[in-house]
């Protein structure tokens, strides 16, 4: 009986699988075809390397802006509740990055992003720990979190960014004078992605110039490593820390992030219903500027295929077209969040193009 049983399920199954996989194929393309429009010259739209959330692209965009106006004010009373909460919970200003004094020579250092054994605080490690949080004001006027979407491709928001008095930029994104009218040159605080570290740069074990010259376009601005999320992220964060102390000149200052303050930054986010594994760089940088600075701007987040107004079709990011790879991060419920804070008017998102400036 048992093995009968067995059997027929045995015999059955691979037609079970072809039958749900058809539903599915049959189930994507009826989604496309009632969300997606198709050309008038009748050939398909390329579409198969998108990721899956952009199919219902019209459908999420129009969701999106639901809540959006260019015409944004700020709300001091919820932009201070929004942002006392922020820092009871995080303490971005003295947890924020990895110093001397939130990290106690022999404690232990505690990865956030995969569990493994915590790392040690050796004297060497202790030794090139800032002593204190090095925000300097820590309390900016005003300050313009730089996305990478391809929204910022001509925008010409360039001058408007480089008005703020800090200029928070993700993962060493290109900054030549291609870009300048769209995205500004200025920069004081930039993240850098061991994986670009990795990819671009051979993990800095070959020659350590090009990095050093890639780094030129942002002065003296922090270098934020993410040292201490993954195990594989450590040692070659250090060698980019060694290789910026002992070979540069006028160069970034590389400092780590603190993954205690990524781990109750997650949590906080978490509370509120954002449930990825982990806030994406452009969610962590957003809300470090919400406790050290008193107006925050967003600029290139947008995390769409097509622009917010015209409709056209925009790249991925404002200098090229390639995907991320990851997706860890769920991109349009972090997106979401971000705009109900523009519509609380805790925090201002910028869309379409910037007016010019004159002064
Ligand atoms: C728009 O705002 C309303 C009311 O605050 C909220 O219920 C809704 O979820 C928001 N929509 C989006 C897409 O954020
Ligand atoms: C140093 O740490 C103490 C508590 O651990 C904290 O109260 C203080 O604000 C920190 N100072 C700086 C400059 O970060
Ligand atoms: C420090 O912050 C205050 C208040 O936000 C601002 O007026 C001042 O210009 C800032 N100082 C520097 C050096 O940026
Ligand atoms: C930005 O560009 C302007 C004009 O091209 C230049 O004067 C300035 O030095 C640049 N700033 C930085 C930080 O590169
Ligand atoms: C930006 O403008 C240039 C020149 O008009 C155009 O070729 C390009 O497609 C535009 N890019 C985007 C993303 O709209
Ligand atoms: C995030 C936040 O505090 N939002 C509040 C903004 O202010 C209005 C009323 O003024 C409240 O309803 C929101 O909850």
């Amino acid at each position: 009986m048992h093995v009968m049983r067995t059997l027929t399920l045995g015999r059955l199954f691979p037609i079970i699988l072809l039958c749900s996989l058809c539903s599915v194929v049959i189930w994507i393309y009826h989604f496309n075809n009632n969300v997606m429009p198709q050309p008038s010259n009748g050939i398909p739209q390329k579409r198969a390397e998108k990721p899956f959330w952009r199919i219902g692209d019209n459908v999420l965009i129009a969701k999106a802006l639901e809540n959006y106006s260019d015409k944004w004010k700020k709300h001091e009373a919820n932009f201070t509740r929004f942002r006392s909460l922020l820092s009871s919970k995080c303490h971005a200003v003295s947890k924020a990055v990895v110093t001397q004094n939130n990290t106690k020579l022999g404690s232990n250092v505690n990865y956030d992003g995969q569990s493994r054994k915590p790392l040690k605080v050796t004297q060497a490690l202790f030794n090139i720990l800032p002593k204190e949080h090095p925000f300097g004001n820590a309390t900016w006027e005003s300050c313009a979190v730089v996305g990478n979407g391809g929204i910022l491709a001509n925008s010409s928001c360039g001058e408007e960014i480089n008005l703020a008095q800090f200029v928070i930029r993700c993962n060493l994104p290109p900054l030549d004078k291609r870009y300048e009218k769209d995205v500004g040159n200025k920069t004081n605080l930039v993240t850098a992605n061991p994986s670009i570290l990795l990819e671009k740069y051979s993990g800095l074990m070959e020659r350590r110039r090009p990095f050093l010259e890639s780094l030129r376009p942002y002065g003296q601005a922090l270098l934020l490593l993410p040292a201490f999320s993954y195990g594989q992220n450590t040692a070659v964060s250090l060698r980019a820390f060694y290789t910026l102390e002992d070979l540069g000149s006028n160069s970034p200052l590389p400092v780590f992030l603190n993954p205690d303050y990524l781990r109750t930054l997650s949590n906080f986010w978490r509370e509120r219903g954002l449930n990825s594994v982990r806030p994406s760089t452009g969610l962590i940088m957003a809300s470090l500027a919400l406790e050290i600075c008193s107006n925050v701007h967003l600029y290139g987040f947008w995390p769409f295929s097509k622009h917010p107004y015209g409709n056209q079709p925009i790249p991925n990011h404002y200098y090229d077209n390639r995907e991320s790879k990851k997706n860890v991060h769920s991109m349009p419920t972090e997106f979401e969040h971000l705009m109900n804070l523009h519509k609380q008017g805790v925090i201002r998102i910028h869309l379409g193009e910037c007016q010019p400036t004159h002064n």
